[in-house]
């Protein structure tokens, strides 16, 4: 299950996934998404991956799968409800306000390291 602490809405843009191990060569694994609306109403996709997967061999082991923008947006949290495979590159999208936050507090980060740093001279 994923979320922003700070509770704000984000759509799901996509994703990449891969098979859980080379263990598991030629067999596809179906990955299942369920998005939360803050009305409590769900959406639900599932993406089944290619069954290729070589670890560090020459073949592509993740694929790119892109959710739906009607429906995988103003989401609070999403769960993944299963196991055994591999997600890399989740790309999420906010509003442009809670940009403007993030944005903000990363500025506020970056002040405190520099204090931090400054005091341990
Ligand atoms: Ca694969």
């Amino acid at each position: 299950m994923f979320a922003f602490t700070d509770g704000s809405t984000f759509s799901l843009v996509s994703v990449d996934l891969a098979e859980y191990s080379t263990g598991f060569s030629g067999q596809p694994v179906t990955v299942p998404f369920i998005g939360y609306h803050p009305d409590g109403s769900t959406v639900t996709m599932s993406f089944t991956t290619d069954g290729i997967i070589d670890g560090t061999g020459p073949l592509a082991d993740f694929q790119t799968f892109d959710f739906n923008p009607q429906d995988w947006n103003n989401l609070t949290h999403v769960e993944i409800p299963s196991s055994l495979w591999s997600l890399d590159n989740l790309v999420v999208s906010v509003p442009e306000p809670t940009t403007t936050a993030l944005l903000l507090l990363g500025g506020l980060a970056i002040g405190f390291t520099r204090l931090h740093n400054r005091r341990r001279k």
